[in-house]
């Protein structure tokens, strides 16, 4: 395994996951805060008032990453921190400012994205991604950011995820702002790629010509669970609805003619407007992608009780609108903490399956890991442990599934597949939205009592792989 000298290593964080300090130096609130101070609505009711303090706590973090080698940190920019109730807000940028200046000085490339997740309060208030001017706002934040920071920032993303801003939000209600409604989905995820056009074609006027632009879908990699004409069928719905409505119209082909067909009984689409897809189509450098684990689709006859193990939160509405008579059996084991199958074969599918569909489209991993319940080795009461307070974190399990993922990844490239980098999710044990600080994806444990930090296993593991060029330690 040897990958190209400008191969991008890193790690990636988000800002709502990370940063705490919800209310310091102008921030006001975003859907995130709303919906985590709503109870019921996070695991515990966990919020991101702190999280991992990373506001505080950048320098030592940065220090981290220095220290592991990493050639690219990816992380988000906090909108209602930039633009609090839509004020400019100087003291909310100069944090990012700090951050990309000490990045570029340990030599670590800044790859920004624009929108995790926390839309501002006072957007949704007045309707948010249902609503076309939400993606006109954005275009203005997009251009706020670019100026201030546009000058260092090595990549810009504009939205990662729309599909979970879309049907997570406003279809099954799992994330903020936790509305179930598929008509408001589905113009969501319309507003969403506008969103992303607008932004895309408005930073390249004010940013170094030089950086590049980009975008991250979390594409699923649908299988049908058996070669039955009907299930062939529900994997090809899954996919227009998950992958093609952020895929088509990005890439230049618009929406595709079956997901309107699919989706008739809940929308006529009248919400796309003349011009709308060609603004969408704003010239991609390099599309990223999100994996964690393959979807398995099977065709609903609505005669058995309908089967919906996709990790998604148990009696919750079906984010999937438009796919009535799909369900989702559970696949075979081994999983992750999340309940998310871990299968690495997904992920070289997928990465094949976008070089056939869009030749010619970089792409580069934005993130991929895994939650497991690490184990925590306090060695500093036992004899010969390693000295008073030293801790151990012990993740074998996540060691093996980078490892295996990277090694899908380089079957990719070897196949012809052009991958710019690889980002592992994450940096840091953080907020998991939904699931609080119950679940852990990071390389670096977090200790919420007191804010600690301490390398896992994994972390060691990684900073060994990237000063071998991309190879693993214990590669045969
Ligand atoms: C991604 N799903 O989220 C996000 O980009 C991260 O912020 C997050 O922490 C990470 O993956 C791990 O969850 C997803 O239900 C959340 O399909 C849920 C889904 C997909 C991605």
């Amino acid at each position: 395994m040897t990958f190209p000298d400008d191969f991008l290593w890193g790690a990636a964080t988000a800002s709502y996951q990370i940063e705490g300090a919800a209310a310091e130096d102008g921030r006001t609130p975003s859907i995130w805060d709303t919906f985590s101070h709503t109870p019921g609505r996070v695991l515990n009711g966990d919020t991101g008032d702190v999280a991992t303090d990373h506001y505080h706590r950048w320098r030592e973090d940065v220090a981290a990453m220095a220290e592991m080698g990493l050639t690219a940190y990816r992380f988000s920019i906090s909108w209602s921190r930039v633009l609090p109730e839509g004020r400019f807000n100087p003291r909310g940028v100069d944090f990012y400012s700090r951050l990309v200046d000490a990045l570029l000085e340990r030599g670590i490339k800044p790859v920004v994205t624009l929108y995790h997740w926390d839309l501002p309060q006072e957007l949704e208030d007045a309707g948010g991604w249902p609503e076309r001017d939400t993606a006109y706002r954005f275009a203005d934040y997009a251009v706020r950011v670019g100026q201030a920071l546009g000058d260092r920032v090595h990549t810009w993303s504009t939205l990662n995820e729309p599909w979970c801003s879309a049907f997570l939000g406003y279809a099954s209600g799992v994330h903020a702002p936790g509305r179930t409604d598929p008509v408001a989905a589905l113009t969501a995820a319309h507003h969403l790629n506008l969103a992303h056009g607008l932004a895309n074609r408005a930073l390249r006027d004010v940013v170094a010509p030089s950086a590049r632009h980009s975008v991250t879908l979390n594409l699923h990699h649908v299988r049908g669970a058996s070669d039955a004409a009907e299930d062939r069928d529900a994997a090809r719905k899954v996919d227009a609805v998950a992958n093609r409505i952020f895929l088509g119209p990005m890439l230049g082909d618009g929406y595709p003619a079956d997901l309107l067909e699919d989706t008739a009984a809940v929308t006529d689409w009248s919400f796309v407007r003349d011009g709308d897809e060609k603004t969408i189509a704003a010239p991609l450098d390099v599309l990223g992608v999100n994996y964690y684990s393959p979807t398995r689709v099977r065709h609903w006859d609505g005669a058995s009780p309908r089967e919906h193990d996709d990790g998604h939160r148990p009696g919750a509405a079906s984010p999937f609108v438009g796919c009535d008579d799909v369900e989702f059996p559970r696949q075979p084991g081994p999983y992750t903490a999340m309940g998310w199958p871990i299968d690495a074969t997904g992920l070289e599918e997928l990465l094949l399956r976008l070089h056939r569909d869009h030749p010619g489209v970089p792409l580069m991993i934005t993130e991929n890991g895994a939650a497991f319940d690490d184990r925590v080795e306090d060695a500093g009461a036992s004899p010969g442990g390693g000295g008073a307070g030293a801790r151990r974190v012990h993740d074998d399990r996540r060691i093996s599934y980078l490892r295996d993922h990277i090694a899908a990844m380089r079957r990719a490239m070897d196949a012809g597949v052009d991958v710019r980098g690889y980002f592992a999710w994450s940096l840091l044990d953080n907020f998991e939205w939904a699931y609080g600080y119950s679940k852990r994806f990071g390389l670096i444990h977090v200790d919420y009592a007191t804010g600690g930090r301490t390398w896992k296993d994994s972390a060691y593991w990684y900073r060994d792989l990237i000063a071998a060029g991309g190879v693993p330690s214990d590669a045969p």
